[in-house]
């Protein structure tokens, strides 16, 4: 019997033996990752991913920052067509150099910087096409890391939650700074100048040039002017991330007002630009990454580094978004037909805005949402706790992040009514 059972012992763990044998290398093979940890759900892109695995005709998706048109559908502006109709006969299908489109990248600084810029004549800008907004906040961070090692960034309190994952893998330690006064739903002015006198001196700063993410609560000119002196006087370097020019006042010359003072104002700045939002191309990645340097000699020095950097990340950019967006900006006609299109889109917001404060205001909402058509740009901070946005979503079907953002780019004429009555149910007895 005890013969017995040691037989089936030993026959069993020499079956053990043999599966745990690396038998085709199958074990070895599946054990390679098996410390990996589930990534967390991204913030922002995690609710399109629960939108669209929802089956409810309800749905309404107010997540991510991606415009839309009155009738709910992602819209390809006219300039767009047209530069990509001018463009499809040519077929091209070449590397780009490391430092992406010239034309593009030339195009692109006049929008940020003006259009006769004595820093463009001059040649000072070191500057490179990127994988849109993302792409060039990312490029930055490295060179930050790599050229001034031991730095590290301001970031508002608060902010688009990729930067910090951006500066984080940049391996740039983060500080934050006062942005956002949730009683008042404005901008923490005092908050913010104490903490950019406090930092040390010569620390880099983050800032959104317009239409900050997700306050959508921009310093007044004045108050750009106040902190551009202080960053003067503080020796900090800015860093403009410019995703939204166009979209908070309908106009990029006068989005780009923050850049401007700090350039009258001698700063050396640098500034990511993107075209996903105010040329709908979100996933052509298109943007541009410039940093304004003391003299031409200097920029071509920064740029032949920016350049180093992309090479053995991604080699060099993608073309075809490059083309549409120079063949718009090339051409006066169809650079004037963009300015309309950009003008139409944050014009549809502001109408949205106003639609969705009256509409709670009807419904006789308790609560003040003044703050709805104060705020610009593309969102719309509402001020919804976590547990309601949790209600709106298990409820409703309105998918939204956690901080209460709303993405007013998603907010149309057929889902305003139904959006309105659901917040009114969940804040009215708060
Ligand atoms: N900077 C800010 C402040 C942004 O809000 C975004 C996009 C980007 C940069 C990057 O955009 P790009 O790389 O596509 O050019 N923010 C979106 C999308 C619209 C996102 O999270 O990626 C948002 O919903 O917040």
């Amino acid at each position: 019997m005890a013969m017995m059972a040691r037989t089936i012992r030993n026959s069993a763990s020499r079956r053990t033996m043999m599966m745990s044998r690396p038998i085709f290398g199958l074990r070895s093979m599946s054990s390679w990752w098996k410390n990996v940890e589930p990534a967390p759900k991204d913030p922002i892109l995690g609710v399109t991913e629960a939108f669209l695995a929802d089956p409810s005709p309800d749905k309404v998706n107010v997540g991510v920052g991606a415009y839309r048109d009155d009738n709910g559908k992602p819209v390809v502006l006219d300039c767009v067509r047209e530069a990509e109709r001018r463009i499809a006969g040519t077929s091209f299908m070449e590397y780009l150099p490391m430092g992406g489109s010239v034309k593009m990248v030339e195009e692109t600084l006049k929008l940020a910087y003006g259009d006769n810029s004595e820093f463009i004549k001059d040649k000072r800008i070191a500057a490179v096409q990127s994988l849109s907004g993302t792409g060039a906040c990312r490029l930055f961070a490295d060179f930050q890391t790599r050229f001034n090692p031991g730095s590290q960034i301001y970031i508002p309190v608060p902010t688009w939650s990729n930067h910090h994952n951006i500066w984080r893998d940049a391996q740039v330690p983060q500080k934050t700074y006062h942005y956002y006064h949730p009683e008042t739903k404005g901008l923490d002015f005092k908050g913010l100048m104490d903490d950019v006198k406090n930092a040390p001196e010569g620390s880099f700063f983050l800032l959104h040039a317009c239409a900050h993410n997700p306050t959508g609560v921009d310093p007044t000119e004045e108050q750009w002017r106040e902190i551009s002196q202080l960053f003067k006087a503080k020796n900090h370097f800015a860093f403009f991330d410019m995703a939204y020019q166009g979209f908070a006042s309908g106009d990029p010359a006068r989005d780009a007002k923050s850049i401007r003072i700090f350039l009258e104002d001698g700063h050396h700045i640098g500034i990511s630009q993107s075209y996903a939002k105010n040329m709908g191309l979100y996933g052509q990645r298109v943007g541009c990454l410039s940093v304004l340097c003391e003299n031409e000699k200097q920029a071509v020095t920064v740029k032949s580094q920016l350049q180093q950097l992309a090479r053995p990340m991604y080699s060099n950019p993608p073309l075809h978004g490059a083309q549409i967006v120079s063949t718009i900006l090339g051409d006066p006609e169809l650079k004037s037909l963009w300015l309309k299109e950009v003008k139409i889109m944050a014009d549809r917001i502001i109408g949205m805005r106003t639609t969705l404060r009256e509409s709670l205001e009807k419904l006789g909402s308790p609560l003040s949402w003044e703050h709805v058509t104060k705020q610009i740009g593309m969102f719309c901070y509402s001020g919804l706790t976590p547990e309601q946005v949790d209600r709106l979503t298990s409820e409703y079907h309105i998918y939204m992040t956690r901080n209460g953002r709303i993405s007013m780019a998603g907010v149309t004429t057929g889902n305003v009514g139904y959006l309105a009555n659901a917040i009114h149910e969940v804040t009215k007895s708060s």
